[in-house]
């Protein structure tokens, strides 16, 4: 019997093991189970259904995955077990899971810490933390033990959310299985998830449907359910194996758009509204919008905005941040659509960490309907990538120069880089090769506890220099792992204005930085922005939707980002355009 394992547990199972490989100072191993790893969380067909139809021909078929991690694996879809994982674990018998989520603890770090320490998990970290015992270790010291506690509370304060890149997959797949139950009419997605928010707390579906018993009883039968924590005639909750909560409400036909608007929120905006209502003189709730006991609006969401005086409210600016105000005055902005982009200015490749060839990387954005992508590779400071030097950049220029020959009049190859800000605001190539390159992009992925005031005199430098046309990802922030570094947000967007740098939306699930705060002051100040998938695999192009919500929160229109327009008008848009 196969188990049903999902590529994320199996890509869980290969990162581990890479990691105790890596405790045990093994060479080269460490790296090629995280690549492993990597391809089998991108693969768009499961690890099960591959091993089903070609046995384990199929699985040393993923690309990175040689005859010995395919064994692995098939012992894991056999037996749900890795004795070479078992074999590991026992020698340095921690939770890996838990203790490398925090910032800054490596393979090797975890196992002093347990050698020394006996530390095992979360738990016992947090003990010898606070009884100062880890500062006291050799290489750690007072401000390494400062930071393992801050990633502490960081995790507890944002544990239990899921970013909208892990949640949304679930979200359609469920809304998916609810629409084949005989009778349903309608199944969507609400709360927070719907107005894409960078994490959400649990899903809101909402459905139309003749017989609410089928329905609820496909909802808490589902495969991935660990949990029926509510079974009900018009709401169900569960909990899936991952730990993300669901909540399904049916709702009547006549209150459709009523209830949308209730469970899609926020509750801030809810609020609002209902004041608004009042003072109309109405009764607003998820049944409708009532004069008296008569429902005036309530089949559809637009009709209750309209009933009430104000034009359509997109579901990314329902946060009571002004958008009433606006709505009632008619001055909403036109958001940029989900399909305006034209380009992605951050692609990397093969050449450095990406999974890709610049080629595979150009077919499959042409497929994604992209008419240019910068190839943004990283550069030599940032070693563990293979970043490039100034001579290698040069060598991918002429590879690019023959790929665009090839892909005339398909796609245009944009010479980038993605170049290293180093510590004292200088880049990482020359400003000659600098000048050379189509799109550069300045980013800092190194020296993140530096002051406020240094970290934005950094960047800032940066800026300045006149071949920085982009700063890629510019607060640094990792959601769920890694706070913005100390930089002042309103200073860099002073100086992007001053100096004409664009601010990425680094569209990543796991990043989308700039957050919507800051895009909507960069809107308000006229500082224009990208929005770049940051791909390292050609899957990734996907991501650019996140990008888009994320502008769109941040109330950006078409004409904010300078990827919605050809490459003629973007590349007019950069410093030396
Ligand atoms: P989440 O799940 O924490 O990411 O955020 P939401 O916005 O999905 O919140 P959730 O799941 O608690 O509730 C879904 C929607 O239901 C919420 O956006 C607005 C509405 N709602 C929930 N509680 C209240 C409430 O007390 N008052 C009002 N007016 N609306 C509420
Ligand atoms: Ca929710
Ligand atoms: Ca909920
Ligand atoms: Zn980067």
């Amino acid at each position: 019997m196969i188990k049903e394992k999902t590529n994320e547990e199996v890509s869980e199972l290969l990162y581990e093991i890479g990691e105790f490989l890596a405790m045990q100072e093994e060479p080269f191993k460490p790296r090629a189970y995280e690549k492993a790893g990597d391809s089998v969380s991108e693969l768009s067909d499961s690890v099960v259904s591959i091993y089903k139809a070609n046995g384990i021909k199929g699985i040393e078929n993923i690309p990175g995955v040689g005859k010995s991690i395919a064994q692995t694996i098939e012992e894991f879809l056999l037996t749900g077990k890795s004795s070479h994982y078992a074999e590991l674990q026992k020698a340095v018998p921690v939770n890996l899971k838990e203790l490398s989520a925090i910032e800054g603890l490596g393979p090797k770090s975890i196992k002093k810490l347990y050698l020394a320490l006996k530390i095992k998990d979360l738990a016992t970290l947090e003990k010898a933390v606070n009884a100062h015992k880890v500062s006291k270790l050799e290489g750690f010291g007072t401000k390494a033990e400062q930071n393992i506690l801050k990633s502490i509370e960081f995790l507890k304060k944002s544990g239990g959310r899921f970013t909208l890149g892990e949640a949304l997959p679930f979200a359609e797949k469920i809304k998916e299985k609810l629409l084949e139950v005989a009778g349903v009419e309608t199944v969507v997605i609400a709360g927070s998830t719907r107005r894409g928010k960078e994490t959400v707390g649990d899903l809101d579906i909402l459905a139309i449907v003749k017989d609410s018993k089928k329905i609820m009883k496909e909802f808490v039968s589902m495969q991935a359910v660990a949990k029926v924590v509510a079974n009900g005639e018009t709401k169900s909750s569960i909990k899936l194996k991952n730990g993300l909560d669901v909540d399904l409400r049916v709702v009547p036909r006549n209150s459709y758009g009523s209830a949308l608007n209730y469970f899609t929120g926020s509750k801030m905006h809810n609020i609002g509204l209902r004041k608004l209502a009042i003072k109309k003189g109405y009764k607003l709730n998820e049944y409708g919008l009532y004069r008296g006991l008569k429902q005036i609006a309530g089949k559809t969401e637009e009709e209750i905005y309209s009933a009430l005086g104000l034009q359509y409210v997109e579901p990314e600016i329902r946060e009571n941040t002004g958008e009433i105000e606006s709505a009632m005055i008619g001055k909403l902005p036109k958001l940029i659509g989900y399909k305006d982009l034209q380009g992605d200015l951050q692609v990397q490749t093969d050449w450095t960490d990406g999974a890709h060839s610049i080629e595979q990387m150009a077919k499959v954005a042409i497929s994604r309907g992209l008419k240019y992508i910068a190839i943004t590779d990283h550069t030599k400071r940032l070693a563990m990538t293979g970043g490039l030097d100034d001579k290698k950049i040069l060598k991918q220029m002429a590879e690019i120069d023959k790929l665009n020959k090839k892909f005339a009049g398909k796609i245009r190859i944009l010479k980038g880089s993605e170049c290293d800000i180093l510590k004292d605001g200088s880049m990482d190539l020359s400003d000659k090769t600098l000048s050379r390159l189509e799109v550069v992009g300045g980013a800092v992925h190194s020296n993140f506890n530096l002051s406020g005031k240094e970290q934005t005199a950094r960047i800032c430098r940066a800026m300045e220099n006149k071949n920085v046309d982009i700063i890629f990802h510019p607060t640094g922030r990792v959601i769920k792992r890694r706070e913005a570094y100390a930089v002042d947000a309103e200073a860099l967007i002073r100086k992007a204005k001053e100096t004409g740098t664009i601010l990425e939306i680094d569209a990543y699930p796991d990043r989308l930085d700039l957050k919507d705060d800051y895009i909507r002051r960069c809107v308000n100040s006229g500082v224009k922005l990208s929005i770049d998938s940051d791909a390292h695999s050609s899957e990734h192009f996907d991501f650019l939707k996140f990008g888009i919500t994320q502008a769109r929160r941040g109330w950006a229109k078409k004409s904010d980002i300078i990827n919605t327009r050809d490459v003629e008008g973007m590349l007019g848009m950069l410093k030396n355009g």
